[in-house]
């Protein structure tokens, strides 16, 4: 097989920017476009997207997930700590710390890396489903497992290959939680399209998508005090089974989405009976495995959207890069929004 794939799967846009293509719908965000976005920077105020990375705290939210471990580096048999420099060099009178931290990379304000999510797809025809990832990209052979030599990781699609975008571009605010409030509401077609109508907002090729739910805001305020309820019956969430939406996602030209709860959509709780393509996560599967589409979770959007809603403004520059890794299937970010 010289190509990935001899098939792609019927809604995805495998080959659209290239075969060898790794950042999907980023390929949107053009020179143009961050013009456009730079002149949304008026008032010069910049507001800060991520929430500490400690948060939401505990691993109540995903078992698998657990918040950072920080350790000092070690230099000399001790901690690098308040290091005195004269154990270097006598004439040295600087004092140093340093330090490593075990980060969990989805487990606060994240992006999805395009090697998140995959699936099951029989891509040559060979009667035989194989794990596919955007553009064709193989599970076991681009994707790989901690047998692989050189250890677990994105050897395509890694979220090295987004940060070097430098993901900036024009922000759009939707804000879901002032229509739908704390209850838990699955967002469709039907209703995105109401409020955007309402709220007057346009949306351009290449644009940021950001849904503002309140659901980190309510899950920072109660951080002590963290329930199932909040953590996951609370709030908007996108319903991935609307093939509308869906659908509207991949025709309204947006570059990635953002929200400020724990996974855009939520997840769908049991499948029909014999399905076995049956996904949890549909929208998901659609935006990261088909349409290349970078998703980001658990941002800090209140703030911003309080002040976007009393400017009557709903516009702004948005500067997010992930962590250079290479390799890794997410990460931490620390959005920045001007405005
Ligand atoms: C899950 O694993 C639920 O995905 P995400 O981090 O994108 O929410």
């Amino acid at each position: 097989m010289t190509k990935r794939w001899q098939v792609r799967p019927p809604n995805s846009n495998w080959g659209l920017f290239g075969d060898d293509d790794q950042i999907g719908r980023l390929n949107l965000i053009t020179q143009e476009c961050r013009k456009k976005a730079i002149k949304e920077a008026i008032e010069g105020l910049a507001f800060c997207l991520s929430i500490p990375l400690d948060l939401p705290g505990g691993n109540k939210l995903v078992e698998s997930r657990h918040p950072p471990l920080r350790t000092p580096a070690r230099k000399r048999g001790g901690p690098v700590v308040n290091y005195p420099y004269c154990c270097e060099n006598p004439a040295w009178n600087d004092i140093v710390c340093d330090d490593a931290v075990t980060i969990y990379m989805q487990y606060s304000t994240q992006w999805d890396a395009l090697s998140h999510i995959g699936y099951e797809f029989d891509a040559d025809e060979d009667g035989v489903a194989e794990v596919v990832y955007y553009n064709g990209y193989r599970g076991g052979h681009d994707i790989v497992g901690p047998d692989a030599p050189g250890g677990a990781g994105a050897r395509k699609l890694g979220i090295e290959n987004m940060a070097e975008t430098c993901v900036q571009g024009r922000g759009v605010m939707v804000d879901l939680h002032e229509r739908f409030g704390v209850e838990r509401k699955f967002v469709g077609y039907d209703d995105l399209m109401r409020i955007m109508e309402d709220d007057e907002i346009e949306l351009e090729t290449g644009d940021m998508l950001c849904l503002h739910t309140g659901w980190v805001k309510a899950v920072v305020d109660h951080k002590d005090n963290l329930d199932s309820q909040l953590l996951h019956g609370s709030c908007s969430v996108l319903d991935g089974t609307d093939e509308r939406l869906l659908k509207w996602i991949d025709a309204s030209g947006l570059s990635v989405i953002i929200a400020d709860n724990f996974a855009v959509e939520g997840i769908q709780t049991g499948g029909p009976d014999g399905d076995q393509n049956f996904a949890a996560l549909p929208l998901h599967r659609r935006c990261i495995a088909e349409l290349g589409i970078h998703l980001g979770e658990l941002w800090n959007l209140t703030p911003l959207n309080t002040w976007l809603k009393q400017n009557g403004r709903y516009r702004f520059l948005l500067t997010a890069p992930p962590l250079r890794v290479p390799g890794s299937f997410g990460s931490p970010v620390t959005p920045v929004a001007t405005v």
